[in-house]
């Protein structure tokens, strides 16, 4: 067994107006997040990207196993592959896969099975679930929660491309699979989210639309 030695935990106590402010000001921050659909061309420099995937990868996850891989892309061509085999599915999807019921619920956001936005955003970031990995003996390791670690991660990573001033589309072609086939990734690994990043574009709009009341969704006992 390696067991690991313990370290001092690094912990900045804040005071309680410290607190009670900082809260508040990442509430306002995170609050002023919305999803684009409409993106410019601008592009964003890699480092940037590199920074927030960085505070994704910080995120607590099972056992530490960070099951987890993000592919990054900025390539044009292999943009323009993602997003003709995103429309093939998307396509299935509105045209004979969805629901009735579920297409109601969407109809506010305007969405249909043309994507630009996957070759026009400078970038595209495909999300992995990692569910088993070769360790360093060379045996099979299963990873634990991933699929909670990943949404975990993500999480990090919206919200990371948001304060850094970048806007953001979660996007789910439904199978994804074909993203293993496109980024070389093993089947270990299962598509977990396709995250678009980039600026918006100029006069881009996005439906009206409110959250639920505090007492909807948290109950304080
Ligand atoms: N993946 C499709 C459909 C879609 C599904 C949900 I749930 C959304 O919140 C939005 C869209 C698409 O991207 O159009």
């Amino acid at each position: 067994m390696d067991e690991k030695p313990m370290v001092p935990l690094v912990f900045q106590r804040r005071t309680e107006a410290e607190m009670r402010s900082a809260a508040q000001s990442f509430q306002a921050l995170m609050s002023s997040r919305r999803t684009v659909r409409h993106f410019s061309a601008e592009p964003v420099p890699a480092d940037i990207i590199e920074a927030c995937l960085q505070t994704a990868g910080s995120a607590p996850s099972g056992a530490n196993l960070q099951p987890w891989h993000f592919v990054a892309v900025q390539d044009p061509a292999m943009k323009a592959r993602i997003r003709e085999h995103s429309e093939i599915e998307e396509k299935a999807f509105y045209e004979s896969r969805a629901p009735e019921e579920w297409k109601k619920v969407l109809k506010k956001f305007g969405t249909d099975a043309i994507k630009p936005y996957l070759e026009k955003a400078p970038w595209l970031i495909a999300i992995f679930a990692v569910n088993s990995f070769e360790n360093e003996q060379g045996q099979k390791q299963q990873t634990y929660y991933p699929k909670e670690s990943v949404g975990i991660a993500t999480g990090f990573l919206i919200s990371a491309l948001h304060q850094a001033g970048l806007a953001t589309l979660t996007h789910t072609p439904s199978p994804m699979n074909f993203l293993n086939d496109l980024l070389d990734r093993p089947k270990t690994e299962k598509p977990f989210l396709l995250l678009i990043a980039g600026y918006p574009e100029e006069g881009a709009q996005v439906p009206e639309l409110a959250k639920k009341p505090f007492s909807e969704i948290a109950t304080i006992l």
